[in-house]
């Protein structure tokens, strides 16, 4: 049995990357390995590492779950959660895991250097301890196996890493080394305007993503404006290479309809842009439209959404808080027994 853990900031709309890239993944997951332990958390402490409104954020959280659920998580196989809701737990073993952290490990962390920006010196702390807060966030439920986009492998590693430390450090294999688990066709779904850049919800050109609660028609304008080159399809991936946004595509066509690229390069081989882009149009939008409709549902009354993440945090914390206890107890804390 795994145990897994994986979530999402409450940042923005989720776009098709997080959807191919994560929410897919966790719902193959979950329907495959039923024997499975699954914890699915709004990253909300995250999201306020970078300047947010806070009249949004709970509003913003309720839609991340919903799009959870809408994309088929189920509450009663996976625990969905708020992780401020068990952030009293995640922050203190994040302090504990910081004592244990490398200042250089960190200045290697590609996601600060690109969120920072120039300005690295104005940056807040919170966004330097992101990995810290990351590592705890799956340190705390000992989690086996961590289903993330390719951007996340880094901190993944560095997770490992100070589980690793603890375990050396205090002589007892107590953490499990999380496994990374990129799955899929499309690990890294690059913009839809350049495809040297990940696809991102702050990237400021929406015309770069489509998110999940975009129309048809949105969906369909997106697609038709993305950025191509002037050569048909090639007849083979190898053709691909030098050609990103061609690439980009194929690899969205095929994480969508569960094919490898090389299906689809075998059905589209020669074709124009303009006789696949209506294809990949049509078949975003028979995959998509659902989610958003049944998002729109959830969301119209809150009481379920807000019954189902108080549901999940009870049984993150049934999980969470014996693991912290013992890592107290391993470090040498006093406690009364
Ligand atoms: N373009 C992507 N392709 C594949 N997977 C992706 N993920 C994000 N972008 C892509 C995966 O989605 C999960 C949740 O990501 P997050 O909410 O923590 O935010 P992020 O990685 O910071 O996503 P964005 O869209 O790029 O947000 P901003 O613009 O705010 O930085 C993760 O598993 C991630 O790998």
């Amino acid at each position: 049995m795994k145990r897994i853990l994986s979530g999402m900031q409450p940042t923005y709309q989720l776009h098709l990357g997080n959807y191919l890239g994560a929410l897919k993944n966790w719902v193959d997951l979950q329907n495959a390995e039923p024997e499975n332990e699954n914890l699915y958390c709004v990253v909300d402490m995250h999201a306020i590492t970078m300047p947010y409104d806070r009249d949004s954020l709970a509003k913003a959280t309720r839609e991340i779950a919903a799009a959870y659920i809408a994309a088929g998580i189920d509450p009663k196989k996976s625990a969905i959660f708020a992780q401020s809701s068990v952030g009293d737990l995640h922050g203190e073993l994040m302090w504990l895991l910081a004592t244990m952290t490398q200042i250089g490990k960190l200045n290697r962390m590609t996601q600060f250097k690109d969120k920072a920006g120039k300005n690295a010196e104005k940056a807040g702390l919170g966004l330097y301890a992101y990995p810290v807060l990351m590592a705890a966030d799956i340190l705390i439920y000992n989690a086996t196996h961590v289903p993330v986009g390719e951007d996340q492998k880094q901190h993944l590693e560095l997770a490992r890493d100070i589980a690793a430390t603890f375990n050396h450090r205090y002589e007892k294999e107590f953490f499990t080394l999380p496994e990374p688990m990129i799955m899929g066709a499309a690990t890294r779904v690059m913009s839809l305007r350049d495809g040297s850049q990940k696809m991102s919800k702050s990237a400021e050109s929406d015309m770069s993503r489509i998110n999940l609660t975009d129309t048809p028609e949105m969906i369909a304008d997106k697609i038709k404006r993305a950025k191509t080159d002037p050569n048909p399809l090639p007849d083979s991936v190898e053709g691909l290479e030098g050609r990103p946004e061609a690439a980009n595509l194929i690899t969205i066509y095929a994480a969508m309809n569960n094919q490898t690229k090389e299906q689809v390069i075998a059905e589209f081989a020669g074709k124009q842009f303009s006789e696949f882009k209506p294809k990949l149009s049509d078949l975003t939008v028979e995959k998509i439209a659902p989610i958003t409709a049944r998002m729109r549902e959830l969301l119209a009354d809150q009481t379920e959404i807000d019954a189902i993440l108080k549901d999940g945090a009870e049984k993150a914390r049934l999980v969470a808080e014996p693991i912290l206890t013992e890592v107290k107890d391993i470090m040498g804390f006093w406690s009364l027994k």
